[in-house]
């Protein structure tokens, strides 16, 4: 079960369910107007399974607009949690070798803050590289949807903009590395409903083009991620409320070559098997 959210011909943000046939259904004739509401509930899936949807509004897939799948919910991440993201920022780094090497094995992960939904980028928009640093990547992850219970109940994809150069400089640089305009990226929409058995067969890839050559491609198992999806999500809301749930990027298994940088009008296209494409264009920012 896919949920999105959309515009279509009125400003106002939609909350929708995407057919097999390519239709968004309007919830809003169902009294379903945002996430928060869904995800301050148990069991969204169930919420949304219950509903009589034959009357309500259907769209085209093609003829609306979809939105950034947040309204309400703090966005974090996780890092460090593929073996491939430990070597690559211990490679990065002189001096923070160390702490990437020993959180990749602590019992405590490493979570950071990383956006707000009105600073989270849809499907479609352009994502940012700041215009202060010289080697950006993109980081195709596989995002987790809380409830306000703090369990997880939907997956979606997110894109853990970083500029290396400043991660890589100093460890305490790691929110200007993170957090800025743009940095985040989130959708296209979320699927309710797999276990995270279920999940963890999915695959992530992704592929950047520029002046439509490609530049670079990868992709990676989601069971390569080496701590369980409950364990993250524990962490998160330990001491920690979110009314309106949450989401947790789960950490980046595809890291390029050190050679490699982004530039302005580069094309992201990130993939998970079991959700679809997170698609966005490169600014400077
Ligand atoms: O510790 C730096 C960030 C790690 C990260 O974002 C990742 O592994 O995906
Ligand atoms: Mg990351």
């Amino acid at each position: 079960m896919k949920i999105c959210r959309f515009q279509s011909t009125t400003a106002e943000p939609k909350i929708g369910l995407v057919t097999d046939e390519s239709e968004v259904i309007d919830l809003s004739g169902a009294n379903i107007d945002s996430l928060a509401t869904l995800l301050g509930g148990p069991t969204p899936a169930d919420e949304i399974a219950s509903l009589d949807t034959a009357s309500l509004k259907r769209h085209p897939l093609s003829e609306i607009t979809l939105l950034a799948p947040v309204d309400r919910q703090e966005i974090w991440a996780a890092g460090v949690t593929y073996f491939r993201s430990k070597t690559a920022r211990m490679e990065e780094s002189d001096f923070s070798a160390t702490a990437y090497d020993k959180v990749y094995d602590a019992p405590r992960p490493e979570i950071f803050f990383k956006s707000l939904p009105e600073k989270t980028i849809a499907t479609g928009a352009a994502v940012g590289i700041r215009k202060d640093a010289t080697w950006n990547v993109p980081e195709p992850e596989l995002a987790l949807v809380m409830n306000a219970q703090g369990e997880v109940v939907g997956y979606t994809i997110g894109n853990d903009m970083s500029s290396r150069d400043i991660e890589g400089e100093n460890l305490l640089y790691l929110p200007q590395a993170k957090m800025y305009d743009r940095s985040c990226s989130l959708g296209p929409w979320i699927v309710v409903g797999p276990t995270e058995e279920a999940v963890r067969q999915w695959e992530i890839s992704i592929a950047i083009h520029r002046q439509d050559e490609p530049v670079f491609s990868g992709s990676t198992s989601i069971d390569q991620i080496k701590r369980r999806f409950g364990e993250l999500a524990e962490y998160l809301n330990r001491s920690q409320t979110f009314p309106h749930g949450s989401v947790l990027l789960t950490g980046t298994g595809i890291v390029p070559d050190d050679s490699f940088t982004l530039a302005s009008g580069d094309l992201i296209e990130i993939t998970v098997s079991g959700i679809g494409t997170l698609s966005n264009p490169v600014t400077i920012v």
